[in-house]
């Protein structure tokens, strides 16, 4: 079988969606750091949507850390499918809107220039939360961060995100050519003044002017939502049999798609609305309550989905205790914390089941597991706070923190290793090993992670009393009685 390229795409067989443009005519707009399979799944989509119309608004990516995407994506033009998922079948599109893909490593300087030069007016990041190099509970700089310490010595060639855009912006400053917007598409609370305020203290560290030159930057902050299971050796075969030639790595993905995106871009930008994106004027409202509502009950289900034993999110979903505490989580103490006029909180609740029930898309547990030291502040703990200050209770919640301290200790209910990703893993492992079978112990030695709970959290004994007595249930009855327990009050 051929592999998909601009020579095949010719042969690959009606019904199939091609891009609807001339893609030798087609010119860079954007440049997008973290090529990964989130961005190929939702953004390049949007913007292959509107190529035709729009031809100065392609983009080139550029991985920071693996070149696996560009080493997939060169030899076939760049061109990849997205299958689109549900009970119905598997849906295939080939997508054309990434013209090109850097390796920063190797090729820092042709990236940075690009960076640098006119025709690019938006540089959007999908990173993930590491990626931005900041203490999580407090969304400052981590200024000892081993990357930003080597981009503080090494400003001119930078490896880290903050580093390769203040670089990129020092050059427009000096060469007198007005700066991109810089588009954070990362699960962050407040993307755009969180990345916004990490990115300018870089750059005063380097130097007071150029972060002054950065903080009047724009820096539109988005809500960016669609399931991107990781691709399985199974998916290329399936995708390889709808298109008739090998992708090297086409990306899965489920029918819904949701961007609200703050209109703020001085330098211009493509009409996304015209691609189904929401432009408003304030997006934090709406990160709020995607972050509460799905990835807050996504992380609770990982955690102890996992221990259960379930491999999927829709395996998940097929246990009743399980959905009655995820409903609950979402109804009793999410929503009542979100202030959304003109959205109905109890549909977007449902379809967010709806969408986690999807038995085609084989979201592991596993994988939305990683890094959770970087992701519970926003999506756990944000909201415990303020049920806490208005004296409300949050078992659900907690019993999510504690599922996260039971998963990180490395071991699962049977005794087998957990394969524990997190930046933070090797710290908690140590924490755990030292606490043995004691969760008191565990609970307050994971609380003292500072860049996780911070200090008041910590300190709180409302917070304390509620983790570590789920944390003990979890230890004690194991997983799954503990759900069904907390279900049945
Ligand atoms: C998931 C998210 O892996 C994870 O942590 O919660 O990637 C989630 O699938 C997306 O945010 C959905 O938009």
């Amino acid at each position: 079988m051929p592999r998909l390229s601009a020579a095949t795409l010719a042969k690959v067989p009606a019904g199939v969606r091609l891009p609807d443009y001339d893609r030798s005519a087609v010119t860079a707009g954007i440049v997008h750091l973290g090529i990964g399979a989130f961005h190929r799944a939702h953004m390049a989509v949007y913007v292959d949507d509107l190529l035709k119309d729009n031809p100065d608004w392609a983009i080139v990516g550029a991985s920071l850390r693996r070149p696996d995407t560009k080493e997939a994506l060169e030899p076939q033009d760049g061109l990849y499918t997205i299958a689109i998922r549900d009970a119905s079948g598997t849906r295939p599109r080939v997508i054309g809107s990434i013209l090109k893909v850097l390796d920063a490593n190797t090729q820092r300087e042709e990236l940075l220039a690009l960076m640098a030069s006119p025709q690019i007016r938006i540089v959007s990041l999908t990173v993930t939360e590491k990626g931005y190099c900041h203490d999580p509970a407090t969304g400052e700089l981590d200024q000892g961060h081993p990357d930003i310490a080597h981009d503080l010595a090494n400003p001119t060639a930078p490896r880290s995100a903050p580093g390769m855009l203040v670089e990129a912006l020092a050059r427009r400053k000096a060469a007198g050519i007005a700066p991109f917007a810089v588009m954070s598409c990362d699960n962050l609370p407040s993307n755009g003044a969180t990345v916004k305020r990490i990115v300018t203290r870089f750059a005063a560290l380097r130097e007071t002017a150029l972060g002054a030159f950065v903080a009047d930057v724009a820096f539109p902050g988005t809500m960016v939502d669609r399931i991107v299971p990781s691709t399985t050796d199974a998916d290329r075969e399936t995708v390889a049999t709808l298109i008739g030639a090998q992708d090297a790595w086409p990306i899965m993905t489920e029918p819904f798609t949701q961007w609200v995106i703050e209109d703020h871009f001085p330098q211009g930008r493509p009409p996304f609305e015209k691609a189904g994106a929401q432009m408003v004027a304030d997006v934090e409202p709406f990160e709020r309550m995607k972050l509460r509502m799905l990835n807050g009950s996504h992380s609770t289900m990982a955690y102890l989905g996992y221990l259960a034993g379930y491999e999927y999110i829709s395996d998940v979903m097929a246990d009743a205790d399980f959905v009655k505490l995820i409903h609950g989580l979402m109804t009793e103490e999410a929503m009542p914390t979100l202030d959304m006029p003109g959205v109905d909180l109890g549909a977007y609740r449902d379809e967010l089941l709806a969408r986690f029930r999807n038995p085609a898309l084989k979201h592991r547990t596993w994988q939305i597991a990683m890094d959770g030291s970087q992701k519970l502040p926003q999506r756990l703990l944000g909201t415990i706070r303020e049920r806490l200050k208005a004296g409300q209770p949050f078992e659900r919640l907690g019993l999510g923190v504690a599922a996260w301290m039971r998963y990180v200790t490395g071991i699962d209910e049977k005794g087998e290793n957990i394969d524990v990703r997190d930046p933070l893993a090797m710290r908690m492992m140590a924490i755990a090993a030292e606490a043995g079978d004691d969760a008191e112990a565990l609970y307050v030695g994971l609380a003292g992670l500072t860049e996780v709970f911070g200090t008041d959290l910590a300190d709180n004994q409302t917070f304390g009393e509620t983790v570590a007595t789920h944390l003990d249930d979890l230890f004690e009855m194991g997983v799954k009685e503990t759900v069904a327990e907390l279900v049945a009050r």
